[in-house]
């Protein structure tokens, strides 16, 4: 870095410490706002997303699940990263005033249900502290706790306001089943057209299942699915002596459930009939699985009033089985007295492509869908060196949605996640070399297009302590409390100076900036529901503005964000009705320059938020 950024970036630095230090105290407990919880729409939430094994330990005595031996039985091993670490519901609860401090008004929990302990050949086996490989999908995983530590988990949340949004899944089960024609486990994908269901082992083998009419959307009814009677037309799956019964509902361990076709190579038609790495591909096209599920999944909005779901590897699944299942999970939200259920489905692309995300809004008809284009806009833009342009084009793509723009507005955003790695860790594997000061502020300003920008913004857990990890997977799992995994023990988080021990410092630069962002959202309809114009953008790195109109037409907010390290100066058009600009967040000009055009000036790698809202 050139010493002049480096004078500038220190400058800026110094501003944000002040801006911290003048935020308002932690929200307190209104009672009115907690009881008016279900009210609020999607669109107006804070989501915090955390996975139970890695946040807090509420209680030792459940670290190893209630399961007896070595950690292969158990899955509990704190120093291996593929370990379950011993986090659990009650260190949830523990920690809802970090919570509610920071801003959140929403926690997605990572899967609590029942997982296999551990799973992988010899040598090779990790654990299921992440919650996605299911067993049980009527009860708790008992490492984390029991239904009776979600339901005080729950209570407490809601009394305070904060929502409860649990992960889902639909598309596989723990790796049970396996095949005889691949004792090893490395069975490639076989297709419909080379391993047809009415034969045997292939187009050459004996006639099975005679009368089934293919899986199919014109075929999904139990009648056609009768003739489906032989599950051995790919390979020969079986389930294991001992494991008969290990899954729950009982009916999960026939598998005439399941696709049995292999491994997923992630194309084709592989891509929803394959095996995510051997987990075992429920038949989601099969009525019974479909019914199934709606059961297990409405149970549970029954028996917790949760708020919301998530909905893991939603793109594995026929569209068909959604389209279905979400109006059940709706309908039982609004029977349970939720009326504002949110659902939204994982469709994983590392592209600034909404079309491919949107295509699941408007066929598999999911409400939202976790926004991977912003997350992959802000790094390129942010972490990156591409201009700004790549975000208005991005947002050009709300059209594209079921319900287009509005409808966008309930997509969550976020630019970290569990399984791609965080913003700080893609900093420095965009910018070799790059110093902690200009990471941070980086991190801040990817936060702040999170915060300020359409959509519903999730923070990923430990962001907010300027955790970066190594990588994806579980280099970005990291524990929030004293780690006994030794590379967690030696990251040095961006913007403190220890390291190893817990990580719940609400002191930390990043945790009060991003509680003054979440403030400030929480406090401006426009920035939470308000439609969003691009008024600035270029090819090059630079500034990135939108206007926030307020719901009511009652004027704008204009967010500026320069993405460079040399401060910018520019004329941006606005709404012919705004006379008189305050400052949200840095030095706003008060005064147009002339009616309908602004004067911006923003920092390097800072930010604006100056509002004209609240008049007619
Ligand atoms: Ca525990
Ligand atoms: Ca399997
Ligand atoms: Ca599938």
């Amino acid at each position: 870095m050139k010493p002049r950024s480096a004078l500038l970036l220190c400058v800026a630095w110094t501003s944000l410490a002040a801006a911290a230090a003048g935020a308002a105290a932690p929200g307190s407990q209104d009672p009115a706002d907690a009881a008016s919880f279900r009210a609020r729409a999607p669109q107006d939430e804070i989501i915090y997303f955390l996975l139970p094994d890695r946040f807090e330990n509420g209680d030792p005595r459940n670290d190893r699940g209630g399961l007896e031996g070595g950690r292969l039985a158990t899955g509990f091993d704190p120093t291996d990263k593929g370990f379950y670490h011993g986090g659990d519901l009650k260190g949830v609860l523990s920690r809802l005033d970090y919570l509610e401090s920071l801003g959140a008004t929403a926690v997605w929990l990572a899967p609590v249900f029942k997982n296999k302990p551990v799973q992988g050949r010899p040598g090779h086996e990790s654990a299921g502290y992440h919650g996605y490989w299911v067993t049980d999908f009527t009860r708790v995983d008992p490492h984390f706790g029991s239904e009776q530590d979600l339901h005080a988990l729950i209570k407490a949340a809601h009394a305070r306001g904060i929502k409860v949004y649990l992960d889902i899944i639909a598309n596989h089960t723990a790796d049970v089943i396996a095949y005889r024609e691949c004792p090893a486990g490395d069975c490639p994908y076989r297709s419909h057209a080379d391993y047809p269901y009415t034969r045997h082992g292939g187009i050459h083998g004996a006639p099975i299942n005679d009368g089934f009419l293919g899986d199919d959307a014109p075929h999904q009814t139990a009648e056609n699915f009768a003739h489906l009677t032989r599950s051995d037309y790919a390979y020969t799956p079986y389930v294991p002596r001992g494991a008969e019964h290990f899954k729950v509902p009982d009916w999960l361990n026939d598998p005439i459930y399941y696709h049995n076709r292999g491994h997923s190579t992630f194309s084709g038609e592989s891509s929803t009939f394959g095996d995510f790495s051997g987990l075992d591909d429920l038949m989601t096209e099969n009525p019974r699985v479909l019914q199934g599920f709606i059961e297990i999944y409405a149970g549970w909005i029954e028996r917790f009033r949760l708020d919301g779901f998530r909905i893991d590897t939603a793109k594995h699944v026929d569209p068909e089985f959604w389209q279905q299942f979400v109006p059940a999970m709706l309908s039982a939200a609004r029977a349970a007295g939720i009326p504002n259920f949110h659902i939204f489905g994982e469709v994983s692309t590392t592209e600034v492509d909404p079309a491919l995300l949107a295509v699941h809004t408007r066929v598999d008809r999911l409400p939202a869908v976790l926004d991977f284009a912003f997350a992959a806009a802000v790094r390129q833009t942010v972490a990156g060196t591409a201009g700004t342009e790549v975000l208005a084009r991005l947002f050009e793509g709300d059209a594209l949605y079921e319900g287009g723009a509005p409808a966008a507005q309930q997509l969550p955003t976020f630019v970290s996640n569990h399984d791609n790695g965080r913003f700080a860790y893609f900093l420095r594997q965009l910018r070799p070399g790059i110093s902690d000061e200009e990471a941070l502020r980086r991190v801040l300003l990817a936060h702040a297009m999170l915060f300020t920008l359409r959509g519903v913004p999730v923070v990923y857990y430990g962001d907010e302590q300027g955790l970066a990890g190594l990588g994806g997977d579980q280099d970005a799992r990291q524990d929030m409390f004293a780690s006994g995994v030794p590379s967690y023990r030696a990251e040095q988080p961006l913007g403190s100076r220890s390291s190893g021990g817990s990580h719940f410092d609400r002191e930390h630069p990043l945790y009060r900036a991003i509680a003054e962002l979440a403030r400030l959202r929480s406090a401006q309809p426009a920035l939470r529901r308000g439609r969003q114009v691009v008024r600035s953008a270029g090819a090059a790195p630079g500034l990135f503005a939108v206007s926030r109109m307020d719901p009511e037409e009652r004027g704008e907010v204009v967010v500026a964000f320069n993405t460079s390290t040399t401060a910018v100066s520019a004329q941006v058009t606005v709404a012919a009705g705004s006379r008189r600009f305050v400052a949200l967040h840095g030095r706003c000009e008060t005064q147009l320059s002339a009616p309908g055009s602004y004067h911006l000036e923003v920092g390097p790698l800072d930010y604006l938020v100056c509002s004209a809202a609240g008049e007619p």
